[in-house]
């Protein structure tokens, strides 16, 4: 299924009234709209490829209907999150449950639909069919030698279907670690994970990157080796200029200080990418924004602070993924509320009054400090958000028009009601 423009300005065309006389109203009380406005427009959040399916959980899985069936189906479905919000313009492919048979009819497909390919991610944390060894014990951690080949051999394929694809960096999620004390040998774990990194890197073209993506525990529950950000920031030093860290909101253990985690990685040039979610207890996978809106909000300051301290590009210099799946809601509304969420959370970031705040500082002022921070994050951003939307040719409501088209009800008729997307 296709949104054509016409549906869209339909749409807007109904809420355009409302619309102007709340973003009027907005933007003659803050101070440089149109910059912000530009900034909106060009960040970009990249959609999973895993995300597309209802997801599932280890007791259970049910479908919502009409999910994608392939790769081709998937970036359809990501054309139409794009088409309607204008920010989701790239696809963060997952191997193997999306190898590219043939990779410049995909690239092409992707391109009609206005999307690049963002990172892409390995996969050795579960066992293919036909696969030689088996990943029980880890991966490039493994004892076995042959077991660490057969994981350094899987991400260097991982990277020549990202290359034929034109994305320029790949994430690695380790599922290695142990589940009770003794099994593993902490030092001798690092030691033989960092020399199969060392492998990967080397098989990285000159201008890509790698992410190495943290977790504290699970499916691993005793110890994790690539377990927090400074095991992944060893990791990547090490590694060389090419290895970053990768920040996985749902990946730290309850009420760390993901923000200040952000800020050092940043301030270190080691922070290279985000997955985006919301968790209550672990890796939950939530909708972004959907439990805890300001810590979203205060880890955009720090990345906003940051990143014009550095005098990085806000849109380009990071690489900025949702992973997150979607036991109970409609995933392509689930992902829409997503992208909107750090949208908001970006704008409200880029309102903060930074003198202010920098001057509240150095003055150990520490209650208006907190005023700064909170004056911007109270103040409603949707009607600017919108007005970057519908600039760039999006929705003013995404949710409202995708239930208006009834497009679930269209793919459910066009892909059938059984239909299971791979991934987890
Ligand atoms: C994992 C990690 C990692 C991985 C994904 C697969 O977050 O990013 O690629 O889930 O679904 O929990
Ligand atoms: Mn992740
Ligand atoms: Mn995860």
């Amino acid at each position: 299924m296709q949104v054509e423009k016409y549906r869209i300005d339909e749409h807007n065309q109904s809420l355009l009234k409302e619309h102007q006389r709340r973003y009027q109203f907005m933007a003659e009380s803050i101070p440089g709209a149109e910059r912000i406005l530009e900034k909106l427009i060009a960040f970009q959040i990249a959609i999973p490829s895993w995300a597309l399916g209802t997801g599932g959980t280890r007791f259970g899985r049910f479908s919502g209907g009409g999910e994608p069936r392939s790769l081709e189906e998937k970036i359809e479905d990501v054309g139409l999150l794009h088409a309607i919000n204008q920010s989701s313009g790239a696809i963060s492919l997952h191997i193997p449950w999306d190898i590219p048979q043939d990779p410049s009819a995909i690239k092409a497909l992707a391109a009609q639909f206005g999307l690049r390919f963002d990172a892409v991610n390995s996969n050795t944390f579960q066992d293919q069919p036909g696969q030689e060894y088996s990943y029980k014990f880890g991966s490039l951690q493994h004892v076995d030698k042959a077991v660490r080949k057969q994981a350094i051999d899987h991400n260097i394929e991982v990277i020549r279907h990202g290359v034929a694809l034109g994305s320029e960096a790949i994430t690695v999620w380790l599922s290695d670690g142990s589940c009770f004390p003794g099994q593993l040998n902490f030092r001798k774990a690092f030691q033989r994970t960092l020399e199969g990194l060392q492998e990967i890197y080397a098989a990285l073209p000159h201008n890509w990157k790698m992410f190495v993506e943290y977790k504290a525990y699970e499916p691993n529950f005793y110890s994790m080796t690539v377990g927090d950000w400074g095991q992944s920031l060893l990791y990547a030093t090490k590694l060389g200029p090419k290895a970053y860290t990768l920040v996985d909101l749902g990946h730290h253990l309850p009420n760390a200080n993901i923000e200040q985690i952000v800020a050092l990685l940043l301030a270190e040039g080691k922070l290279g990418g985000f997955h985006f979610n919301d968790s209550k207890y672990g890796d939950d996978d939530l909708t972004v924004g959907s439990i805890n809106p300001y810590q979203l909000f205060l880890i955009f300051n720090e990345l906003v602070e940051g990143m014009d301290a550095r005098g990085m590009q806000h849109h380009s210099d990071l690489g900025w993924m949702i992973d997150a799946s979607h036991n109970v809601k409609d995933p392509l509304e689930d992902l829409l509320q997503s992208v909107e969420a750090i949208k908001i959370a970006y704008a409200q970031a880029l309102l903060i009054d930074t003198k202010a705040l920098s001057a509240a500082q150095e003055a150990n002022d520490v209650a208006k400090a907190q005023e700064i921070l909170q004056s911007a994050y109270r103040t409603d951003v949707r009607p600017l958000v919108a007005e970057a939307r519908l600039r760039a040719g999006g929705a003013l409501q995404p949710i409202q028009l995708f239930r208006d088209l009834k497009v679930r009800e269209h793919l459910i008729k066009e892909r059938g009601q059984k239909t299971v997307a791979t991934g987890l």
